[in-house]
């Protein structure tokens, strides 16, 4: 049994008013919509500065509310950074959060109380549609053919709609409540990630059936013409159809909140897009002029505008909290041969910055973050001061008007007016982690990132990685870029952001609420 959540005296003036756990009746409990796309940079959206391609959904969503100029995923890879946001525990401090399989058991342990606890307990509608990647099953993963369990509603999903891992790794199936959608019991499932099972042809046994082919890896089991990453035969009927998958998640998003309007939902939705492979639905292909990275951006935008227009057309936009986000920064050569670097026509996906997905440098990890509450927000606010994803969850136990248990959200801290758009300092400091496992800390205008052995640069997506033998130390405000690393120049701020790490690594500090 999960601990019991308190009511907590600690909420800011003003915020009061809209406490919902805490006190206010159901009617008036904000729902939460939190969208976290894939790979998405910070420098592919229109109101961050693009000009190359146009998202006037996800634009009108920020102009609606607060656009977040300095907001950090605690991972550059997506199952730690997804960890992270659930629970508010970075990712380093538990060895099973690398990238998670296909067939890997649930990353985050059933007794851990999650973000979707608490909305639970606040007596909310809870639901997780799309991208997962956080495991499903026990510790040897699930079983395909029968019950998966444990599953996200072992985590406070009262209702779940999930792609397993990714779209480039099986099994190419969607999970509902714990089993598979259209599974056939004559067809069985098997998946493997270390050896080939069934007789279903691969990407490098026959590169002849590909409709995409693969620039590096994603040679395994071919699902619908693009080989993937791991093997599988069986359940035919129930593959997904590559085509249609944003239009199936949204669809599925929307049938949730209709089922919920007259009660408060909370509904965590990850995109497929903009992970490879990209693959538009028709009506998007083509559309962009940016090959199929862009298209699928235009689809992703298409997406939130279907979830922003259900919730005007049922009246709930005013009273709902609508975040949009990004799991880790931007890849254009991801695996596969999309033409993702030679359609760039000059669009930046990194924006000003260095490194993207995988890297320890800023493009790695400071995503897109925008918040929309019409009933709590001042449209038209830009958020300059620092925020992070581990403190989203305990940002949102705040506003709810509730403590949470001792050991939940170890790392997050409550930022509620930072969250709301005020001019109010940040967070104190963030701690990154790369894909290799490097980490990084900000506070204030410094970077330290820690020395390192990992490769300067992943060769095959072609990122710069931020490795430094002895460590890196940049001022982010005069050379957003990091260029110059002046860790020599300035020892004592280095050995003093050493320190702050080490002492987090250790839990002996962890800011000024714990
Ligand atoms: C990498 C994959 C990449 C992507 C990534 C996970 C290869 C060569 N590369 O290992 O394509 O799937 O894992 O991406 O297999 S994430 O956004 O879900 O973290
Ligand atoms: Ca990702």
């Amino acid at each position: 049994m999960k601990n019991k959540i308190f009511l907590a005296s600690l909420l800011p003036a003003g915020l009061a008013l809209l406490s919902s756990c805490g006190g206010a009746g159901q009617k008036e409990k904000p729902n939460v919509v939190f969208i976290i796309s894939d790979d998405l940079g910070i420098g592919d959206l229109s109101c961050y500065g693009a000009t190359k391609v146009h998202t006037p959904n996800i634009d009108r969503l920020a102009s609606q509310g607060a656009q977040f100029m300095n907001t950090y995923s605690s991972s550059s890879v997506s199952t730690p950074s997804r960890f992270c946001l659930l629970t508010g525990k970075y990712p380093w401090r538990q060895d099973n959060t690398g990238i998670a399989p296909g067939n890997a058991g649930m990353v985050i342990d059933t007794a851990v109380y999650t973000m979707a606890d608490l909305f639970k307990e606040c007596g909310y509608a809870t639901a997780a549609i799309g991208k997962w990647h956080l495991g499903l099953g026990g510790a040897e993963g699930p079983d395909w053919n029968g019950e998966i369990t444990p599953s996200p509603h072992d985590i406070g999903f009262d209702h779940y709609f999930v792609i397993p891992a990714t779209v480039d790794r099986v099994p190419c199936v969607y999970v509902e409540d714990n089993y598979v959608v259209n599974a056939d019991a004559s067809d069985p499932i098997y998946v493997d990630y270390g050896r080939k099972v069934g007789d279903w042809p691969t990407g490098k046994e026959h590169p002849e059936l590909l409709t995409l082919h693969p620039s590096h890896g994603h040679d395994n089991t071919i699902i619908n013409g693009i080989s993937r990453i791991g093997y599988m035969t069986g359940g035919k009927r129930a593959l997904w159809k590559d085509e249609d998958i944003a239009d199936t998640i949204t669809s599925k998003a929307r049938q949730f909140i209709i089922a919920n309007k007259d009660n408060p939902f909370f509904l965590y939705m990850g995109t497929q897009d903009v992970h490879v492979p990209r693959i538009p639905h028709p009506r998007f292909a083509g559309k962009s002029g940016l090959g199929a990275r862009g298209d699928v951006i235009l689809q992703l935008d298409w997406t939130v505008g279907e979830i922003m227009n259900t919730l005007d057309s049922l009246g709930l936009a005013e009273n709902t909290i609508f975040v949009f986000t990004s799991d880790n920064g931007p890849v254009l050569d991801d695996g596969y041969r999309d033409c993702a670097v030679e359609m760039l026509n000059g669009h930046t996906p990194s924006g000003i910055y260095r490194g993207g997905k995988y890297s320890i440098y800023e493009a790695g990890t400071r995503i897109p973050f925008i918040v929309r509450w019409p009933s709590g927000i001042r449209a038209g606010t830009r958020q300059e001061n620092m925020f992070s994803h581990v403190d989203f969850f305990p940002t949102m136990a705040a506003i709810a008007g509730v403590s949470l248990p001792q050991h939940a959200a170890p790392d997050g801290r409550p930022y509620p007016d930072v969250l709301m758009g005020k001019d109010v300092p940040g967070c104190e400091y963030v701690i990154q982690q790369s894909m290799y496992g490097t980490l990084a800390v900000i506070e204030g205008v410094w970077k330290y990132i820690e020395p390192s052995n990992a490769p300067e640069i992943q060769r095959e997506t072609n990122t710069e990685l931020g490795s430094y033998k002895g460590g890196a130390l940049f001022n982010i405000q005069d050379d957003p870029g990091e260029r110059v690393n002046l860790v020599e120049s300035y020892p004592e701020i280095a050995r003093r952001l050493a320190g702050r790490l080490a002492a987090s690594r250790s839990g002996e500090w962890r800011g000024e609420y714990k």
